[in-house]
């Protein structure tokens, strides 16, 4: 996969500190070509990066800004005997694009800013820049498609479990792919899986993960209903947070499909409460019972009879009044 040079200024920019890199060792330590110094340093602006210019010393981010520095992740994952190895762009129009064409076990791509961001059912997500963390990351692991549903939960689990040791925050779990906190969405989870004779073959994990988002930096239609790991409270840096993401997932997709369930139910907000689940254009309402030895999200329905959701939103009904 093609390096993105200005990813690498930013890290150049983010390892000086508060400390100007002139445009001489901007190029040299970037691998940018001096003449293309001022054009990569304007777009990155462009992109919202607050990259600060001076005529004499050259340039510098604030010392503040959180950027993920894919050496220091790398050697973490190393260190920690974890097979994924990241990769970072500033721009990209979905990591999971990126992730699709590659072919390695625990090749994981993250970008600052997805232009076409998307969520299940080509819904959809927001991914500004410098704020969150938006990345994809490749698992072979093959597992009968019926049973594609683990790593999907794995997912959502591994992002609560990272959260909630990192920021002392407890995160919980809506079906089928969802993280919130205080009831609002702090994360989502898109996996997108080949699959060949009934097996999977290569399985894409996109997670999106707002991290220093104020709920004022959302679109108005998700102000209600979005929020981030700062705005619940919690400080985490983004690099550390993809490497205890990466950590926890090792262990949840290689869990049993039983401690799984436990472990996911344990965190999920759901259970007694009425919902409603939208399936296929359908509505069933009934009562949350519990997550079923194939995925399925069980169902009492008012009859007293139990329905098995394999696909769909789950929406909590309020009480009015
Ligand atoms: C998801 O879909 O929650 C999956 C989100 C996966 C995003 C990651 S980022 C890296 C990788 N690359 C991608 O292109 N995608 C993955 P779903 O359950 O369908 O939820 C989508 C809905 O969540 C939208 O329709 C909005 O209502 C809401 N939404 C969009 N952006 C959001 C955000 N940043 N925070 C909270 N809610 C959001």
């Amino acid at each position: 996969m093609q390096e993105d040079p200005a990813y690498a200024v930013l890290e150049v920019l983010a390892r000086s500190g508060s400390d100007y890199v002139d445009r001489p060792g901007l190029a040299n330590k970037a691998g940018v070509g001096f003449d293309d110094v001022p054009t990569t340093v304007e777009h990155l602006v462009r992109q919202g990066f607050p990259v600060e210019k001076h005529p004499a010393y050259g340039f510098r981010l604030p010392a503040a800004f959180d950027l993920i520095d894919r050496d220091v992740v790398n050697a973490e994952l190393h260190r920690r005997g974890l097979n994924a190895r990241v990769d970072g762009f500033v721009e990209t129009p979905s990591t999971n694009d990126l992730a699709a064409v590659a072919e390695d076990e625990g090749t994981t791509i993250f970008a600052e800013h997805q232009t076409q961001g998307r969520g299940r059912l080509g819904r959809a997500w927001h991914s500004p820049v410098g704020t969150g963390l938006w990345f994809s990351t490749v698992t072979l692991l093959g597992l009968p498609v019926v049973e594609g549903w683990r790593i999907t939960l794995g997912a959502g689990l591994a992002v609560a479990e990272a959260i909630e040791q990192l920021a002392g925050i407890t995160p919980q779990l809506k079906w089928p792919n969802d993280v919130h906190i205080n009831e609002r969405k702090v994360a989502g989870v898109l996996t997108e899986s080949k699959s060949a004779g009934g097996y999977l073959t290569h399985t894409v994990i996109g997670i999106g993960v707002n991290v220093h988002l104020d709920v004022s930096d959302f679109p108005p239609g998700l102000r209600e209903s979005a929020g981030s790991v700062l705005s619940s409270g919690g400080e985490v840096r983004r690099g550390d947070l993809l490497v205890e993401i990466l950590t926890h997932l090792d262990g949840c997709l290689s869990m049993s499909t039983n401690e799984l369930r436990q472990r996911w139910s344990a965190r999920c907000s759901h259970w007694g409460e009425d919902v409603r689940v939208e399936v296929d254009g359908k509505l069933v309402v009934g009562r949350a019972e519990s997550l079923a030895e194939n995925g399925a999200f069980v169902v009492k329905l008012p009859d007293g009879t139990y329905h098995a959701v394999h696909a769909g939103d789950v929406t909590r009904l309020r009480a009015v009044g």
